[in-house]
């Protein structure tokens, strides 16, 4: 076993987020998969845990020291309930990708009347950036806010949001100069309940049934002025660094999923007897899981690593961030469907809980930005980097 050498808060953290796991979410895990309702019972026992107190400033109710951001906390929890059922995971993971750009670009009364209730896990948040047009071209958005005397005005649909209609604020990128492309953008604090937003229907999906994914829509729905995150103008910005932030917790979320996938398959081989032996003993099957358990091991590394860096102050992160997410999540693909293909049929069978993990994994290569997206990034901070370098 590598020690990771977790401080003893962040070995408590691990440890609560893996008894809630184990004892709240695995006994409904398959329930909520099936009926595909949103799991408050899981999100309560999260909030009971003080979970989503591990992200937040101490100043506002969480517990991140002033200087640290609660980056590689947020991943130890997500990789632990990844690791029972990524849909109660990513509902979990959401909040903190809505509260987050409030935790770095609010400002004090924003913080102050926000965060406490996200930390004690009384109402969720989200965010709202994707549109049936603007998906990997972020900066294409056609949601408009109009300034109107001390509001402004929103009118558009935000598509696929998670926890969309389950969460009570959301952080909201909308134009306010469209002239301007993304530097025309504004990002704004949206409650639940204001007039002229709504949500669309409960979208159904491949993967990650129980989480809450909708529509969010704008009609003129008026929003005070004092809810703008950040500047008039800085919208993209705010949307780009909260993905550097939370881009690591997709990968801990591929990590959790794949280090499930691994144990199933483990344990299976372990048991099935074909010709004479229990399969684990064919090498055919024993190199599979080495490799698979070394991909897994790698990827946690790179997750730890990452977080860690982000949690110590490293501000130019986007490159290595876009790395964690990408190799994670094609990590997770393939550990899945090789932990599928360890059970042969019965791996195909939905009685059995490795298909959902190849079906859940599927989307960590897609959202918060596809993995096409990731390696532009990568390769663009490449190009940067050795730009003027001698070799
Ligand atoms: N941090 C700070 N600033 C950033 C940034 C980052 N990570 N990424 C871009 N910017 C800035 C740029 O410096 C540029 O600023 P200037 O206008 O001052 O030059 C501005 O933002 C526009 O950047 P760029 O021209 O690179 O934007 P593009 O329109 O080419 O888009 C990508 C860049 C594709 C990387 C971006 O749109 C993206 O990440 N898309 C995926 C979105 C995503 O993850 N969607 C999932 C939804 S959330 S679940």
């Amino acid at each position: 076993m590598i020690n990771w050498f977790l401080t003893e808060e962040q070995q408590m953290i691990k440890d609560v987020a893996r008894e809630v796991a184990d004892k709240v979410i695995a006994p409904v895990s398959a329930k909520y998969e099936e009926s595909e309702e949103f799991a408050w019972e899981c999100i309560e026992a999260c909030a009971q845990a003080d979970l989503f107190r591990v992200s937040i400033p101490e100043a506002y109710g969480g517990m991140v020291p002033s200087g640290s951001l609660g980056v590689f906390n947020q991943c130890l929890v997500v990789e632990e309930l990844s690791r029972v059922d990524a849909a109660i995971a990513v509902s979990y993971a959401a909040s903190g990708l809505g509260f987050y750009p409030i935790i770095f670009f609010g400002n004090e009364e924003q913080k102050q009347k926000y965060l406490p209730d996200l930390a004690d896990g009384k109402k969720l948040a989200a965010f709202g950036l994707t549109e049936a047009n603007a998906g990997s071209d972020a900066g294409g958005i056609q949601t408009k806010a109009v300034p109107d005397g001390d509001h402004y005005i929103l009118n558009g649909t935000k598509q696929w949001i998670t926890n969309g209609g389950e969460a009570d604020i959301y952080t909201v990128i909308a134009m306010t100069d469209p002239a301007k492309g993304s530097r025309g953008a504004t990002a704004f604090i949206v409650e639940k309940g204001t007039p002229g937003f709504s949500f669309g229907k409960k979208e159904k999906k491949m993967g990650i049934r129980a989480s809450a994914t909708r529509e969010l829509i704008f009609q003129d729905c008026r929003i005070p002025k004092e809810n703008v995150l950040g500047r008039e103008g800085q919208g993209f910005i705010v949307a780009m660094k909260t993905l550097d932030h939370t881009r690591p917790g997709i990968g801990a979320q591929a990590v959790g999923i794949a280090q499930g996938a691994l144990d199933d398959a483990v344990n299976y081989a372990r048991k099935r007897v074909q010709f004479g032996k229990p399969i684990i003993a064919q090498q055919a099957i024993q190199h599979m899981l080495a490799d698979m358990a070394t991909s897994i091991e790698a990827a946690r590394a790179l997750v730890y690593a990452v977080a860690r860096s982000i949690d110590a102050g490293t501000k130019d992160i986007s490159k290595e961030s876009a790395m964690v997410k990408l190799f994670c999540s094609d990590m997770a693909m393939k550990v899945t469907t090789d932990a599928v293909q360890v059970f042969g049929g019965y791996g195909y069978m939905r009685e059995y809980p490795v298909e959902k993990r190849m079906r859940d994994a599927k989307i960590t290569q897609i959202y918060e930005g596809t993995n096409q997206i990731q390696r532009n990034v990568i390769g663009l901070a490449l190009n940067k980097e050795y730009a003027g370098k001698k070799h």
